[in-house]
């Protein structure tokens, strides 16, 4: 059997939700009657119909379930979360074969979702490489192993290692990577639920921190206040839309996590409380390297471009020892350190 063109399919499915889902995966699902797709669907948004229940009504003809097989990227929930368990929903439709991409790791799932319909007789299968289905559900699995939002750290670095020159808040930053970066940046921006960056940055760069060349909605800003750089000082705050504060004071009306911003391990996981389950960090450069020393990250993107500055902001050290991924963008090299 085509497993693997199948499941790819549902990995593709799983895209179009992502960015809207958290704190739920972003799973896509096919049924496949004697080779051929006859329904689709995913997980289009938090508290919504699960993907196998968007690809269950999709079919046109459900007399042809009994004799079809269920595709997904995760194992069918178990349990009545906001919708009823899924793996209950194929049993009763009595769809005879089923193919997991990889387990939910959720403690009311876990085994559970293929141990019901074994029970009822059902064919369950695992896809042969699991970790590419725990990769595309990372984020999930990160919130549910270590507690805490998946965090990907992003910055441009010019050829000679630069992520700005030395300059005065009022001048324009230097650009170090060219407009397919940009957009690129706004793709990953659509796939998250927050954006973090330091108050230093906001009142630098004055950044609106959306998603203006990709689709989707733009992530929450969340700012990291330092007390050089107080947030009520800072006029562009009031560009951004319902920024959430890390601070140790309270000196603003937006909602604000009061703790010692330093220690990134003491509110990390309060984000989790606000929906964020996957967070970008943009800068600067001190923020990152505070990520990077604490070991609290699971990605870091990287973009090096094509000029030199000679001096100025110097880019995070990243670890050699992380395994590395080189692609080409335009003018400029994109590295994907995991
Ligand atoms: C699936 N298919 O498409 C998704 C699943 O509160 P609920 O009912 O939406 O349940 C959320 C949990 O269900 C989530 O934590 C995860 O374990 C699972 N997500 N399961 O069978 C899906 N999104
Ligand atoms: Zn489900």
């Amino acid at each position: 059997m085509d497993h693997a063109k199948f499941l790819t399919r549902c990995l593709q499915l799983a895209n179009y939700g992502r960015g809207r889902t958290s704190l739920n995966p972003s799973v896509g699902a096919v049924i496949v009657h004697n080779g051929k797709i006859i329904g689709e669907g995913y997980h289009h948004e938090y508290g919504g119909p699960h993907a196998e229940v968007e690809a269950i009504n999709s079919v046109k003809d459900p007399s042809l379930l009994p004799h079809s097989t269920l595709y997904c990227t995760l194992e069918p929930c178990a349990h009545h979360g906001k919708t009823p368990p899924c793996c209950e929903l194929i049993t009763s439709r009595s769809i005879p074969h089923v193919v997991i991409g990889c387990a939910d790791p959720h403690d009311q799932v876990d085994g559970k979702g293929v141990a019901h319909m074994r029970a009822a007789g059902t064919k369950v299968e695992f896809a042969s490489n699991p970790k590419t289905f725990e990769l595309a559900h990372q984020s999930f699995w990160i919130n549910k192993s270590q507690n805490r939002p998946m965090v990907t750290l992003k910055w441009a670095q010019s050829k000679d290692g630069f992520i700005d020159r030395s300059r005065a808040v009022h001048e324009q930053a230097s650009v170090v990577s060219g407009p397919l970066a940009k957009i690129w940046t706004h793709k990953l921006r659509s796939e998250v639920d927050g954006i973090l960056i330091s108050s230093r940055t906001l009142a630098y760069d004055r950044p609106s921190l959306t998603t203006r060349l990709w689709g989707g909605a733009s992530p929450r800003p969340v700012i990291v206040e330092s007390s050089a750089h107080p947030v009520n000082d800072i006029p562009t705050i009031n560009n951004l839309s319902n920024p959430f504060i890390i601070s140790a004071t309270k000196t603003t009306e937006f909602e604000t996590v009061l703790c010692d911003p330093h220690d990134i391990g003491s509110w990390l996981p309060q984000l989790l409380d606000h929906q964020i389950g996957h967070l970008l960090v943009e800068g600067g450069a001190a923020v990152h390297q505070s990520f990077l020393n604490q070991s609290v990250f699971d990605q870091v993107v990287v973009y090096r471009g094509k000029n030199s500055l000679g001096g100025g902001v110097a880019a995070p050290v990243v670890s050699p020892e992380l395994k590395v991924e080189r692609m080409e963008l335009g003018q400029d090299e994109i590295y994907v350190y995991r």
